[in-house]
């Protein structure tokens, strides 16, 4: 017999579940080098494509971790090397993608997390998805990284605003949906070009389908962000506040149901699995007069 997996605190023996050895709080800094030789030697039970599947239990879920991506190698780093021991420790089923967007048209990190999405599912039968941007390392390992109910926000309280919600309504950063949560709000849309408001979309498209996000507790939800400055090609998208008073036309026009993309690249490499993509360009904005 093969137990469930049950993520439990310190060493507590349970007859019922395998229990791992959570540490809780950790130390996330930035500034010793980073290699990814140094990251590949720490974690050789990752298998190829930087997928991991627990020895000694059988998890509820099979999670795909989607992170969209241009031009942060460093910050890659960071993230695989704190992300695949937490992983590990919490006995979670995964796979790590890495969603590259080619060539220097205006960054669309949604409509790379759909691409995700896609590519993951062709690659394995996924049941939950989790979107994280690469810069972003959870303080706390009870920080689950599975699906829930409703759909997750995982990344509550970042330093960079002072650990709290900023604002009720807030998705950003990390979070994750079961396929079938996914599937009921026709997944992210693809019409947000350069920065900010996708994530307020996506929080508009469940509420809209009647359901509810579901968070860690303030305590256990905390997270450092790489310090960066804003990207080339990735400048606010001014559209951002009037698309996002329109998800309920908008939800069902556009999103996994439209998307379209070329793959040009699905490479395995020992940590993550990169898949690179051309997504296309906004639209032309129509000339007044
Ligand atoms: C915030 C949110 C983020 C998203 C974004 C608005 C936080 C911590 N995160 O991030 O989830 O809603 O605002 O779009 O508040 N990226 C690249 N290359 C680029 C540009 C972006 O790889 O050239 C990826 C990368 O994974 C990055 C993510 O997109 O972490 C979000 O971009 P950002 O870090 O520049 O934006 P930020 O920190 O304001
Ligand atoms: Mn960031």
């Amino acid at each position: 017999m093969v137990l469930a997996c049950a993520a439990l605190i310190g060493g507590h023996l349970s007859t019922r579940a395998n229990t791992c050895m959570l540490m809780g709080r950790l130390l996330i800094e930035f500034s010793s080098q980073m290699t990814m030789e140094r990251v590949q030697k720490e974690n050789p039970n990752v298998t190829e494509g930087g997928r991991y599947t627990p020895p000694d239990c059988r998890p509820r879920w099979k999670v795909a971790i989607i992170i969209p991506f241009r031009h942060r190698e460093n910050h890659l780093k960071y993230w695989l090397h704190y992300l695949h021991p937490i992983l590990r420790r919490q006995k979670i089923d995964y796979g790590i993608y890495i969603i590259n967007q080619l060539g220097e048209e205006t960054f669309n990190r949604a409509k790379l997390l759909n691409v995700g999405y896609t590519e993951a599912l062709k690659d394995a039968e996924y049941d939950c998805f989790i979107f994280s941007d690469v810069d972003l390392i959870p303080m706390d390992d009870r920080n689950l990284y599975h699906c829930y109910d409703q759909p997750r926000h995982f990344a509550i309280a970042m330093d960079k605003f002072g650990f709290r919600l900023p604002y009720a309504g807030y998705f950003g950063g990390v979070s994750g949906l079961s396929k079938k949560q996914f599937l009921k709000i026709n997944g992210f849309p693809n019409e947000y070009w350069g920065w900010g408001g996708e994530d307020d979309d996506i929080y508009n498209r469940i509420t809209l389908n009647g359901m509810k996000v579901s968070r860690p507790d303030v305590r256990i939800g905390r997270y450092r962000m790489i310090k960066h400055e804003r990207d080339k090609h990735n400048e606010p998208n001014p559209q951002r506040f009037n698309k996002i008073q329109n998800t309920k036309n908008t939800m069902k026009k556009d999103g996994i149901s439209t998307l379209t993309y070329r793959l040009l690249q699905f490479k395995r490499y020992a940590l993550y699995t990169n898949i690179s993509v051309e997504i296309g360009k906004p639209p032309p904005r129509p000339i007044k007069g």
